[in-house]
């Protein structure tokens, strides 16, 4: 049986992974909602996300506990358990088969576009027989969508302009959510008896937001056995070279791996090498050109004696600098930064105390307010705000004024609970609430003055003009109640361009009023973007690290905002929620 992964490639099937089993569900996700049936696109989107954010894989769960295991997974009961199962065993399962053999339409792709949802694929299959991403185009650019009834000629282009930036994003995958099987695979290498050390390198190591290919770096004696061990792994679909030093393959979840295998006396100097950027590399070479010396993955080296290669420590301190954090290796300004002794103390993983943007079962979170909290606590943070939407984001549920008082109250009662439990834990009231377009807010002031974290965010008209947006933002901002602005620029990863913002104007109006910028951990969000946060920084703008958990598993999230922070130069006091909950309070508004 083949399948065909995402950039088409044909791949031979074996045991399903969990993002293929996720493609799956939320395929059914779709095609239900398409349908027209209750209830069940939820269960199904609930089930996916459950599985894509594991960590353990849904095969080895099955192999040694069977179905009964995979329902420990939030959003899978017996139904899907039974889906998974038949996926696991025959990469197929019946009801899936029957949808599409009814709807015979790539739904995932198609669903990939910008604005496009289920019931607008439903219409352009039934009207102009789309399919796919080809057919959607070709429909689009003959100016037949336009002409279908509440289509008109704006969403015409909307969808071009959606399918254009997706054929841009050259199929770079989002970090924070293919990272638990790049770790799962990772852990399977180092586990081969004849490797001494493993590491992911490459701008995985350096924690961009999405990575191209993955780099993997070994140090053994036996590199051909370690070869031949890495290409039966279940994980890898096609092998497209292999050598004693080098091989390539591609993942089954359609990602292209590289395998290098080094000896111990360069790990330094190979590590240093596949980690990059290239930028940071060639300027490292040009120093130790300079220099006399001559560097490369094997070692720097002296005429032909070698001086450095065992450890990147020693690399950097053999060229006159001091160690340059992976996230920092970019050519920004890092080695002048660490020749001159300049660079930042970076915040640490582990940092964080709180989370100011939680999600909950009052709006489109997965979990109730208590399991957030203990999820959270269980986590290691002191505190998290509630932060659920507010109306005017209609399909959420959002909530109204009198909604809110009811949820604080809520909290109240929650927290006197911690106490009585003798529990630090804290619990504060807080709302995301919509910046409309003309700047106003959807909730009134006197409800937003009670709440402890008021967070507001851009969640519709994304296409407004540059000095549009950035005023209607500045405005949020002028409002004494807004502490924070969440995902300022509302970029989707390949998916949704950010929206035109004057960032200088945000900045200067953000230090005016005091408001907190947040860094948004969700992978996909990672917003605000590194240079920003650069920017943040040197103007004295504090920020924020949330997670904009929709359930329990998503504080997971956090560590890769601390990544974003990192890659933009910030220290422990540039973000706010590093501190103890009273702490933080006093440094909003
Ligand atoms: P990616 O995969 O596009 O997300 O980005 P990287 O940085 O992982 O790039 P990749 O996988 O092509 O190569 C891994 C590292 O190997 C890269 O960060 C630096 C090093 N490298 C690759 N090609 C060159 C090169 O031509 N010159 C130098 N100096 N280093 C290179
Ligand atoms: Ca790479
Ligand atoms: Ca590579
Ligand atoms: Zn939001």
């Amino acid at each position: 049986m083949e399948a065909v992964d995402i950039s088409g490639r044909m791949l031979k099937y074996g045991k399903m992974t969990n993002q293929e089993i996720a493609k799956n569900l939320r395929e059914m996700a779709i095609l239900y909602e398409m349908e027209g049936v209750f209830f069940k696109p939820r269960a199904y989107e609930k089930a996916a996300s459950g599985v894509e954010v594991s960590g353990e894989e849904m095969k080895d769960l099955y192999e040694k506990g069977g179905k009964e295991a995979l329902k420990k997974i939030p959003g899978v009961g017996e139904g899907i358990a039974f889906h998974i199962e038949s996926l696991l065993k025959k990469g197929v399962f019946a009801e899936h088969e029957r949808l599409k053999k009814k709807i015979p339409v790539n739904v995932s792709e198609l669903s990939a576009v910008e604005g496009v949802g289920p019931k607008m694929i439903k219409v352009l299959y039934k009207k102009l027989g789309v399919k796919n991403l080809k057919d959607l185009e070709k429909a689009g650019r003959s100016g037949k969508i336009r002409k279908l009834e509440r289509f008109g000629q704006k969403s015409e282009e909307k969808i071009l302009k959606g399918i254009e930036f997706l054929k841009n994003s050259g199929g770079r995958r989002v970090l924070g959510i293919i990272a638990p099987e790049l770790n799962a695979l990772l852990a399977m290498v180092k586990s081969f008896p004849e490797v001494e050390t493993a590491i992911i390198a490459g701008s995985a190591r350096r924690k961009k937001e999405t990575i191209g290919d993955l780099d993997i770096l070994a140090v053994s004696k036996k590199p051909e056995i370690v070869m031949e061990k890495f290409i039966t792994l279940p994980q890898i679909a096609n092998v497209l070279s292999k050598g004693k030093t080098k091989t390539m393959v591609i993942l089954k979840n359609g990602l292209d791996a590289d395998l290098r295998v080094v000896p111990a006396g360069s790990y330094g100097a190979a590590l240093n090498y596949f980690t990059g950027s290239k930028d940071h590399n060639v300027k490292l070479r040009e120093l130790a050109q300079k220099k006399g010396l001559k560097l490369n993955e094997y070692g720097l080296r002296n005429g032909n004696r070698q001086i450095a290669g065992k450890s990147e420590e020693e690399v950097y301190k053999k060229l006159g600098l001091s160690y340059i954090e992976p996230e920092l290796r970019e050519n920004t300004g890092e080695i002048e930064a660490s020749r001159a002794g300049k660079l930042p103390k970076l915040i640490s993983y582990g940092d964080l105390k709180g989370d100011l943007q939680v999600q909950t079962d009052w709006t489109d979170g997965e979990n109730s307010i208590e399991a957030m909290a203990e999820a959270a606590k269980k986590m290691g943070l002191e505190y998290i705000a509630i932060t659920d939407h507010t109306k005017a984001l209609v399909m959420t549920g959002g909530s109204d004024e009198k909604k809110l008082l009811k949820q604080m109250a809520a909290i109240d009662k929650l927290n006197s609970k911690f106490k009585i439990q003798n529990s630090k834990f804290r619990v504060l009231k807080g709302a995301e609430v919509n910046i409309m377009k003309d700047g106003s807010l959807d909730i009134n002031d006197k409800t937003l003055a009670k709440l402890e974290v008021a967070g507001a965010a851009v969640h519709s008209h994304f296409n407004l003009t540059r000095a549009e947006q950035t005023r209607r933002i500045v405005s949020a901002m002028e409002n004494p109640n807004v502490d924070i602005i969440f995902h300022l620029t509302g970029r989707v990863i390949n998916k949704r361009e950010p929206i035109e913002l004057d960032i200088d104007e945000i900045i200067m109006t953000a230090k005016r009023t005091g408001t907190v910028l947040e860094i948004d951990a969700y992978p996909d969000r990672s917003d605000i973007r590194e240079e920003y946060i650069k920017r943040c920084v040197e103007a004295g703008i504090k920020m924020s690290i949330d997670s904009d958990a929709h359930s329990v598993q998503h504080f997971n999230f956090l560590e890769y905002g601390v990544s974003q922070a990192r890659r933009g130069w910030a220290g422990k006091t540039d973000i706010i929620n590093t501190c103890s909950a009273q702490e933080m309070l006093k440094l909003l508004k």
